[in-house]
Order: structure tokens, then sequence, then C-alpha cells
């Protein structure tokens, strides 16, 4: 495959509001994220991706747009996105914007305008339809709603959402609105920033007619549906390919063989993808089923396409909580998931605080928690009658919440994230772990990741390197190679709270020590637990 900046890329993702404050009103803001540039930096990450930050009333945390040109008050102001864009630059990083075209705000001036009348010329910019049988016109959910419709009382009908009651979704089937976001995807691009990050793209296109679903729990039918395809290549013709830039989309429902065709290289839509088959799809760790997942896109992308590695982001528990130990093992465990994440076919992902350890949080009650996803599933739940600690219980292992607590830089007052109060409530111990901790020992998470991320620097192996699983149907141990150019690197993970034994088959371990490695000294074949090894044989 062609070899590119993007694909040899490592990208840290900043959800900036729980980054860093400077302006004490307990957000964190771009300049927070200017003033941590030279901690990225270090860190060694080529691609930012900065989460939503455009004019929103914020439901969704910004992912409710109501002025795509903008940057939202609590940010900052575009003299501070200028500044930010810049110095990422200075340093020899790259920028990425996360932009979000499936739906607006219903402040949108479009909404707004849309809502006014049927006759409005923006009417047909996002989805209306007439009641059927005095209800919504389809079955359909929406992620965040038992109804993904909502009815307008000016003009008796219902508007579609796949998200919340705020987030109307835009009608791709209006070519004056594809126009017009193009137009804005020109504007940001031209202020020189590398790339987008897309979300919920494979969601644009909806299905012919809107029939209802046979399982509308699944929510499948939103997404992939004909004309997807086109709307891509047309944003790709129209804008995308005229600029050197990462494009990945976030692509929920996808298989290998669909994700092919979003990411194709031969298909002219978008470079890479994030999938859910991990993030979405396996509550808790398990290691067989892994592998098969990591297989099947590999067979499936090898040679056509560039897939993406992440464990957790904003929308997703903490990974070392969710997928490893974050008690006895937590650094160990840390730094395994750093080397699977880093060392599998595909570009990896860094979400803020990942990088020295942070972990997952437990608050008391449903008033401390902001996630709108969690807050109305919690509402919907008990209006059916449902016991309320039940239903929170059941809530807090996944709530969005786990992973926006704010970043731990220190273990002063709030964590050295701001002076005013935190819009949500920062995790107890960041008094234990925290990046002043992190930088201090010459063994932390912190500096695993640094030696990562340059080890991609001199390695193309890392990147283009071709993959084989040793380990197939090993319910802990995890043993693959890369090989590129006559290099081959194995790489060995044990994950699990015990000791375990790896079958190299007809697979000599060098004489020399690991070129990185959790634990000092290797022993042989005995992986002690959550032990994490990379050699080049
Ligand atoms: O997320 C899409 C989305 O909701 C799922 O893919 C996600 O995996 C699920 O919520 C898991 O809980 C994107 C954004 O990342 C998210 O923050 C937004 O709320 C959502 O779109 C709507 O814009």
């Amino acid at each position: 495959m062609k070899r590119t900046w993007w694909k040899e890329s490592v990208v840290y993702q900043v959800y900036w509001r729980s980054f860093n404050d400077t302006d004490g009103d307990g957000y964190g803001d771009l300049q927070g994220v200017i003033d941590k540039l030279d901690y990225l930096h270090k860190l060694g990450v080529d691609v930012i991706w900065l989460n939503p930050c455009y004019e929103s009333p914020d439901f969704d945390n910004g992912y409710d747009i109501s002025d795509y040109y903008k940057i939202m008050k609590k940010a900052g102001d575009m003299e501070t996105w200028e500044r930010l864009l810049n110095e990422v630059h200075k340093r020899g990083m790259r920028l990425i914007m996360d932009l979000v075209l499936n739906h607006t705000s219903h402040q949108h001036p479009w909404f707004k305008e849309s809502a006014s009348s049927k006759m409005n010329p923006k009417r047909d910019y996002y989805i209306w339809k007439d009641p059927k049988d005095g209800g919504p016109p389809n079955n359909w959910r929406s992620y965040f709603e038992p109804s993904a419709w909502t009815f307008d009382e000016t003009t008796g009908q219902y508007y579609m959402h796949s998200f919340a009651v705020e987030q109307p979704d835009l009608n791709w089937e209006n070519e004056d609105m594809r126009e017009e976001i193009y137009e804005m995807m020109r504007y940001w691009l031209d202020k020189g920033i590398d790339g987008f990050r897309l979300d919920v793209i494979n969601l644009l296109a909806k299905q012919d007619g809107l029939p209802d679903a046979e399982h509308p729990e699944g929510l499948s039918y939103l997404g992939n549906n004909p004309g997807i395809h086109e709307y891509l290549q047309e944003m790709n013709d129209k804008v995308l390919r005229h600029y050197d830039i990462l494009t990945v989309g976030e692509i929920p429902f996808v298989t290998p063989e669909d994700g092919l065709l979003y990411v194709g290289e031969d298909r002219n839509e978008l470079h890479t993808l994030f999938h859910f088959e991990v993030a979405d799809d396996m509550p808790s760790w398990d290691m067989k089923r892994y592998k098969q997942i990591q297989n099947r896109w590999y067979e499936g992308l090898k040679g056509k396409g560039t897939n993406s590695q992440f464990l957790n982001n904003h929308d997703h528990t903490r990974q070392v909580t969710r997928f490893g130990n974050d008690n006895e093992y937590r650094k160990e465990s840390a730094k395994l998931l750093a080397t699977m994440m880093h060392t599998l076919p595909g570009i990896p992902y860094i979400y803020q605080g990942e990088e020295i350890g942070m972990t997952g949080v437990r608050f008391d009650s449903i008033e401390d928690y902001q996630d709108i996803a969690m807050k109305n599933k919690y509402e919907e739940e008990v209006e059916k009658g449902r016991d309320p600690s039940v239903v929170f219980e059941e809530l807090l292992p996944l709530s969005r919440d786990n992973s926006r607590t704010p970043m731990q830089w220190s273990d002063e007052d709030n964590a050295g994230f701001t002076t005013g109060t935190p819009w949500i409530k920062i995790n107890p111990n960041y008094t234990d772990i925290n990046v002043e901790e992190a930088l201090a020992d010459p063994h932390s998470v912190f500096y695993y990741y640094q030696q990562l991320i340059e080890l991609r620097k001199k390695h193309p192996v890392m990147v283009y390197g071709d993959y084989e699983d040793l380990s197939g149907g090993d319910e802990h141990v995890y043993a693959y190679t890369r090989s590129l150019d006559g290099e081959t690197w194995l790489v060995l993970l044990n994950h699990a709270d015990e000791e375990n034994t790896v079958d190299l088959n007809s697979i000599t371990l060098p004489p020399t020590e690991p070129l990185l490695s959790n634990y000092s000294e290797a022993d042989e074949t005995l992986l002690r637990p959550h032990e994490a090894r990379i050699y080049q044989l």
C-alpha cells in the first residue's frame, strides 16, 4: 500500500472541555489546549483530534451545532482557535476537527427556518413527515430517545432525529443543503486544518420510504443505507480530495466487508474508520472474540484500506477499567492495552488521560452525571416503573461520563484542571493518578506510551507490516507477528491476572531483551500478569 503521513500517525483525542481550564469557568478551553501542547509534543503524538468546539447550546456537549462558522464561548473564540492551529503546526503536529454532518442543533438557523412553515425554502433541509395513525411516522428508536420522531405543533408534522430531540437530522437528499455543507467544509480546510473526524457519517442516508423496523431496539437501520456512498463520493470529489488531509469516519454497524466500501483506497470516500465491534458490541473483555475481530478486519482490509485502533473515547468507559485491570495491575494493564493498540494494524488513537492510565468513575447519584444518553435512558426506564437504584446501577459501567471527568494534571485542588468549579466532578483518584506523578516516574504509563510512539517513527513495520495471529484459540494470550521487508516483530500479550505460558510453535525467542516490555527481564515463554513484550526477531 502507498505510504502516507496519515497512515504513520498516532492520533491524540482532546476532549477540550475536560482538558485544561484557563479562565476559571470550570470548562476546559482552547487556550488550555495551547498551554499543554508541549506536553503532547513530549508524548510524541502526530495528530490532535479536537472534539466539536463550534457554537452550540451544548445539549450533547457540542455535537449539536448551531453555527458551523463560530467557536463556542466556553471554548474561546476564533482568534484563539487560529492560534491553536498555528501553535500545533509550529510543533510539527497536525490538527483534525470533529465535524457533525448528520444533524445540527435545533437552534441552528436552518432548523428554525425549516420549522417555521411548510412553505419555507429550508423546510426540506430536515426530515419532516405527517403523523401515522395519530402517532409517529414509524417505530424507529433514536440513540437517546424512545422515538426517533418529535411532533412539532406549528406545522403539524414530525421531524426525525437519530439522537436527542435537540439534534434534528439533516436531509441529505437536499442538494442545496449539501452544497452549503461542502462550502462550510472548505472554509475550515482553507484555514489550514489537517482533516476531519466525521461524526456518525454512515447515518446520512435514510432508508427509502422510512419503513417500520423489524427490531427497533437494534438501531442498525439508521446506518449504511442506499445512497450513502454516493454522498461520500460527492463529498470527496467536491471537497476532500483537494486537500492533503486525514479523514476518519465514525461508522457504527459495519462489518469489514461494508467497512471496505467506506475506506477502500479505490473508493474515493474516506481514509479510515472507527468500527464498533469492540467499543459498542463487546461489553467486557473477551480475548478469543477480540482476536477474531482483529483477524477478520485484517483480512478484510488487507492491502486495500486502513483500519483504526481504539478501545475508548469520549463515549466509552476508559479502557483500563472496562477492558483491563484498573486495580492491582493498573499500570501493567494500561501498558499492555497500549502495546496492543500501537502494534496491531491500523492507526492508533489515544484518548486524553489514557497515557497516564486514568480510570472510569463511580459517582453516588444520577445528579452527579451530565451525559444526556445516560440521563435520558435513566428517565425512560424509571418512567416504566422500574426501581431507580437498580436502573442507576445498570447504567453506571457504560455511562459516557466515565471518560469525561477532567484530565488529572496534579494532586493539587481540582487535579490542576481548573481554579473554578469543574463542570463535572473530578475522579477522586487524582491524588494518585496524575500527569505530575507520571512525569516523575521513569516507569510510568506515560513514558511507555512515549516509547511506543517513538518506535513507530523508526520502524515502518509497525505501520505497514503484515500481521499474523499465532495464538488463535488461547483465552488469555495474544501472540502475533508483524513483518515487512525481512524485518519481523513478535508481540506477546498476557491479558490475565495470572501467569500464562505462550506456545510459539516454530518461533524461537531471540537471546536479546525485548524492544519494549512492561516488566523487567523477560522470562522465556512464561508471561506474568498483564505482561506485554515486543521482540524484533
Ligand atoms: O457518537 C455516536 C454514538 O452515539 C455511538 O457510535 C456511540 O458508540 C454510542 O453512543 C456508545 O455509547 C457520536 C459522538 O461521538 C457522540 O458523542 C455524540 O453524542 C453522537 O455522535 C451524536 O452526535
